[in-house]
């Protein structure tokens, strides 16, 4: 362990270096200077044809841990970094480490003047809170819980979200659990020097805050609204890779959304309803339904959209849904998925092509293959030829109507425009061409189907 945190203090401090050189630039809030795609891609997971190599999510986290200094602040469901007992093959290391990091940097935030803020859902047994309790505990963070019950009646934040200095940035599919890090598969955008994103952000932090405190307002607070939305975008600079870019934050639920930010399902729909010639989709799940409230309800919004797409605009769908190996997911999805692939060959371009296909990761120890809600593709996006969409939200009603998740909507621009759009484009085609996806088939049950449905 000793070594392990030495080697860790290097690391840190090497890209503490690092942070002050960029810094050494001055901040303009319409500029960015690194915005890149961070994934996690599961241990031993190799694309035979594939040479992309983003940085990892490990990595961009120890950027912002490097890069911060006076605040941090960090919006997720829950935290499991240090499993306990410890990861059988070591692959917690990265959990660990973050956690390590975290407590570090608090503290050098605390002495400076500033401070680490956690905002999590309300901990349960199965979404716990130890490692945010344990630096709260040590004096290195503020923690606080948002109870959505007691806000709008139910759900639960599902955000993925680091902010430094609001100028530093994490927004993806990666939640605060070792496995998040080591074995599940994440998409993720860091951004490093880059209010012209970072400080529209940290207005979503701000409300996510208020609220641990207070009830959901009539109208929040002005200084929570933004001047940017689908209809005024964020128009800035990135320097690496050097482009042009036009983008927006949305936000779910509605309730949490100020009067001006343009709401999650509504971003959404947007890059859908905009899109003429092809709409690639990876995410987790797909359910035309609101499934976590009993009854069920159906929730056909986004189904409408894409067989719209499909059906009247002639647009190439392919949506690539990552299937856990125990198959925890309900098998009633598999219903779902088929009757958007039937559409193939349908509607008034009967050439039209509308495939589902599912994303399996294998596992190549007998200790990944013991893990329970792991080996999964959790990443979540969305690339037409117009648009580039990042996010934390899973597709069933729910993560719409009751949850907290954040996505990132950028247009791809032409010549010169927006680098980072083209490198997620580049990982669809890379997932869905490779020797991971299967063709779509209905599933088993799994074992520990009947007693509870994990939510990341
Ligand atoms: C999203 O990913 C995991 C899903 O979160 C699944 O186990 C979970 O059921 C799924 N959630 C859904 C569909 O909400
Ligand atoms: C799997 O990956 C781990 C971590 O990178 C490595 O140590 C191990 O040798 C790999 N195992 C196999 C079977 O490839
Ligand atoms: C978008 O933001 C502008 C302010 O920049 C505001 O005037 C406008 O009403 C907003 N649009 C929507 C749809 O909320
Ligand atoms: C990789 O590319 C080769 C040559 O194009 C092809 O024959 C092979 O089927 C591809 N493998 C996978 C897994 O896509
Ligand atoms: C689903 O789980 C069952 C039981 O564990 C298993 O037999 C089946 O192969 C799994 N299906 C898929 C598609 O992985």
């Amino acid at each position: 362990m000793k070594i392990f945190l030495s080697k860790m203090r290097r690391i840190l401090l090497s890209l503490l270096l690092l942070t002050l050189m960029l810094s050494a630039s001055s901040l303009d809030p319409t500029s960015c200077e690194v915005l890149s795609v961070v994934e996690s891609i599961p241990d031993n997971l190799t694309f035979s044809n594939s040479s992309i190599s983003n940085p990892s999510t490990t990595s961009a986290l120890m950027q912002i841990l490097g890069a911060a200094q006076l605040n941090l602040d960090i919006a997720e469901y829950y935290f499991d970094l240090r499993p306990d007992p410890p990861a059988e093959d070591g692959s917690d290391e990265d959990g660990k480490g973050i956690w390590e990091g975290l407590l570090v940097t608090g503290h050098r935030l605390k002495a400076a003047g500033g401070a680490l803020r956690i905002v999590h859902n309300l901990p349960d047994k199965g979404f716990p809170d130890k490692d945010s309790k344990d630096l709260a505990e040590d004096g290195a963070a503020q923690v606080q819980y948002l109870d959505f019950k007691k806000l709008i009646g139910g759900g639960i934040i599902h955000t993925k979200l680091w902010i430094a200095d609001q100028s530093h940035f994490y927004l993806g599919s990666a939640n605060m659990d070792w496995q998040s890090l080591r074995q599940v598969k994440e998409l993720g955008i860091l951004g490093l020097n880059c209010p012209a994103v970072a400080q529209d952000l940290q207005k979503l932090f701000e409300i996510y805050w208020y609220l641990t405190t207070n009830p959901v307002p009539d109208n929040f607070p002005a200084v929570f609204d933004t001047i940017y939305n689908s209809s005024n975008p964020i128009k800035f600079q990135t320097l690496h890779p050097k482009s042009e870019m036009t983008a927006f934050l949305v936000s779910s639920p509605p309730q949490f959304c100020t009067k001006s930010r343009t709401v999650g399902i509504d971003g959404l729909l947007q890059v859908l309803n905009s899109a003429e010639k092809y709409i690639h989709i990876e995410v987790m799940d797909y359910f035309p339904a609101i499934i976590f409230k009993y009854p069920n309800k159906y929730w056909p919004i986004i189904d409408d959209a894409l067989r719209r797409a499909v059906f009247d605009r002639g647009v190439e769908l392919r949506l690539l849904v990552g299937l856990m190996p125990h198959n925890l997911t309900r098998p009633d999805e598999f219903n779902y998925l088929s009757s958007l692939a039937a559409l193939d060959g349908s509607g008034s371009h009967r050439q039209v092509v509308s495939k589902v296909k599912m994303f399996i990761i294998p596992s190549y120890t007998p200790a990944q293959s013991r893990l329970t809600y792991a080996r999964v593709n959790h990443a979540k996006f969305v690339v037409t030829e117009k648009h580039t969409y990042v996010s934390t939200s899973n597709w069933s009603g729910d993560y719409f109507t009751s949850t907290g998740g954040i996505s990132l909507i950028m247009e791809n621009g032409g010549e010169g425009g927006c680098g980072v759009c083209g490198v997620v484009h580049q990982v669809f085609d890379r997932d869905w061409s490779s020797e991971h996806t299967q063709p779509l088939r209905p599933w088993g049950s799994g074992s520990a189907q009947e007693t509870q449905y994990p939510v990341f």
